[in-house]
């Protein structure tokens, strides 16, 4: 839920890049934070295993200055993808106003990707949300590789709304951006009409 602090007019709202395992969600938030200005960004928080797989979660907050004077802050989380970190994820979901579903464009992950998207809406549900009304942009990443699939066989599977959808090279920060905006405008959008 996006926490309004009048007295101090501030906002901050909390995006979560959720996904199957090594689709490419942290790879996004380290480019956002790697290309975002200094007085913009705070700490990237990384907790990862040894490996270089998110453990818990990367947190990355970030500031874009004052709409109708109020200073906006973002926080970026990203949640584990490996399936036995369900607890984490279900933790991370908490409180949010936005959700980035990052789906790897690989035949062999498409299993995993709608593994993921049911997981994500069982815990969207659990901890009282509906995917449906959650502001949610799909993002396809990994086109670079030979064994991406062509867009009109892998999204429509993967879609759950009108969401938008972007393609991605998230490693080269393709299509990092407008992924980030896009949720963004829809959160905005989403607190407008509350
Ligand atoms: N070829 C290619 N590789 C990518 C792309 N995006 C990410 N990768 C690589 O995929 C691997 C996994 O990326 P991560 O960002 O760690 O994936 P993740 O979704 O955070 O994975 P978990 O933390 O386990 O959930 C890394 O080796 C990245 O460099 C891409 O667009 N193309
Ligand atoms: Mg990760």
């Amino acid at each position: 839920m996006t926490f309004i602090n009048y007295a101090a007019r501030e906002i901050n709202c909390k995006i979560v890049y959720y996904g199957p395992g090594l689709g490419g969600k942290t790879t996004n938030i380290q480019h956002i934070y790697d290309k975002s200005n200094a007085g913009a960004k705070g700490k990237l928080i990384s907790l990862a295993t040894e490996t270089d797989r998110t453990l818990f979660f990367d947190f990355l907050p970030l500031e874009l200055g004052a709409i109708r004077g109020f200073k906006t802050r973002f926080h970026l989380y990203t949640v584990p993808g490996q399936v036995f970190y369900d607890a984490s994820r279900k933790l991370i979901l908490k409180g949010v106003d936005g959700v980035v579903f990052v789906a790897d464009s690989q035949e062999a992950r498409m299993d995993a990707n709608a593994e993921s998207i049911h997981n994500l809406k069982e815990n969207l549900s659990q901890n009282g949300y509906d995917l449906n009304r959650v502001p949610y942009v799909l993002q396809v990443n990994k086109r670079d590789l030979p064994s991406a699939m062509p867009l009109e066989v892998l999204v429509p599977p993967l879609r759950v709304k009108d969401e938008p959808v972007f393609e991605a090279v998230a490693v080269k920060g393709r299509g990092v951006f407008d992924t980030l905006k896009a949720i963004i405008r829809l959160v905005m959008l989403d607190l407008k009409n509350r």
